[in-house]
């Protein structure tokens, strides 16, 4: 039985997903506008711990100072009063038609430095609010056709943007990290950094790469058809999983945001499996939207859908790794052997071709022979998730 949900489970939101008004390419909104106000309100009384927001969403574009400090305001004193914190923020740099060709790489200059500067207005606030990471998600970092992008030369100024922003945060003494978003296609037909593994080698080339990690999502590597669970692996061992975004996808298609775990399923136990276990201690932040059906009684059950789909997936998660025949499994099929180097404690290269047994008398067909009982092993896991085990 899992419980209501608390605050030391670093459940976050964005006001984005439960204030999404469900308009489409083809519809028109089904809900009217939600306050943010509000929101942090419901949220926090759902047991979450956190909020986070795009500038857009906190303040319409082209609000005077007079409008953007009274909403600022109004949000500071409803996490005051709620007691929820602003873990992270991000900029909307792909609604105004300004942003067509994107942001940080469009090709007009002017585009660029207005870019720049709205997410340093953004990053003031942030940092005002205690968020301690910055995501970037360029969803208009693109094109449509390659005739029209010099993708070298936008990789230069995608990198001379990222190292100007985290300058800006050094310079400014804010306590915050940047994190990249990847995501294949959708707005544009194709982005730039669209998987986990483009993003981690990019970020190798910043000047200040060491503040600089990914936000990555789960929709959105599973559009490109990749393992979650994998990427997410190696976000972790390159210490580069600085926030995450949990929803559900139904595989290669448009963007589908579904409810955490209400998509591949065995895929979203593996991941909370690994996040509870590998280290993990940022937010579970929810990146979601409320299906297009739904009243705002149906967002608010959707927002705890969220919350219950983790709390139900790390409670067989910790059933699985507890139980003493899934310890047994992991041993018959040499699960921890992963964890031991393949070379001896100082043994050289000259050593491991001076030794024979790993060689010349090595019996490749004899330990062809040996099975992995990975069959056993993933049964476990599957009746594990289905508390049938
Ligand atoms: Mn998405």
């Amino acid at each position: 039985m899992v419980g209501k949900p608390v605050p030391e489970d670093k459940f976050s939101f964005g006001l984005w997903t439960v204030g999404w008004r469900a308009a489409d390419p083809f519809g028109d909104a089904t809900r009217p506008e939600l306050d943010a106000v509000e929101a942090v309100h419901r949220l926090a009384e759902l047991g979450a711990w956190g909020v986070t927001f795009h500038d857009d969403d906190l303040i319409p574009f082209g609000s005077d100072t007079t409008e953007r400090d009274r909403r600022i305001n109004r949000f500071r004193a409803a996490l005051d009063e709620t007691g929820l914190v602003v873990p992270m923020a991000t900029t909307n740099l792909f609604t105004h038609p300004v942003f067509k060709d994107g942001g940080l790489t469009s090709n007009d200059r002017e585009v660029r430095r207005f870019a720049l500067r709205k997410v340093m207005r953004n990053m003031d606030l942030a940092a005002e609010l205690g968020a301690s990471t910055y995501v970037l998600w360029g969803g208009r970092e693109g094109s449509e056709t390659d005739a029209a992008k010099d993708v070298r030369a936008a990789m230069d100024r995608y990198r001379e943007g990222i190292d100007t922003l985290a300058q800006y945060v050094r310079d400014q003494g804010y306590g915050l990290r940047l994190a990249l978003e990847p995501k294949p296609n959708e707005p544009r037909g194709d982005i730039l950094l669209p998987t986990i593994g483009h993003a981690l080698a990019f970020i190798s080339t910043l000047e200040h790469h060491d503040m600089v990690g990914v936000n990555p999502e789960v929709g959105h590597e599973q559009m490109a058809g990749l393992n979650f669970v994998h990427g997410i692996g190696q976000a972790l061992w390159q210490g580069k999983l600085f926030h995450l975004d949990l929803n559900g996808q139904h595989g290669p298609r448009y963007d589908q945001d579904l409810v955490f775990g209400h998509g591949d399923v065995l895929s979203a136990f593996f991941l909370v499996d690994l996040l509870e276990h590998g280290g993990y201690e940022g937010p579970r932040h929810f990146d979601y939207k409320p299906p297009r059906t739904e009243d705002i009684d149906g967002v608010w059950a959707s927002a705890e859908a969220n919350m219950r789909s983790y709390l139900l997936l790390r409670e067989r998660a910790l059933a699985f790794r507890a139980d003493p025949r899934v310890v047994e499994a992991l041993e018959r099929s040499r699960v921890p052997e992963l964890s031991r180097p393949t070379l001896a404690e100082g043994e050289s290269p000259a050593d491991l071709k001076a030794d024979r047994t790993a060689f010349e008398d090595f019996d490749a067909d004899a330990v062809a022979q040996r099975g992995y009982a990975y069959a056993q092993l993933s049964q476990l896991a599957f009746e594990h998730l289905l508390g049938a085990a």
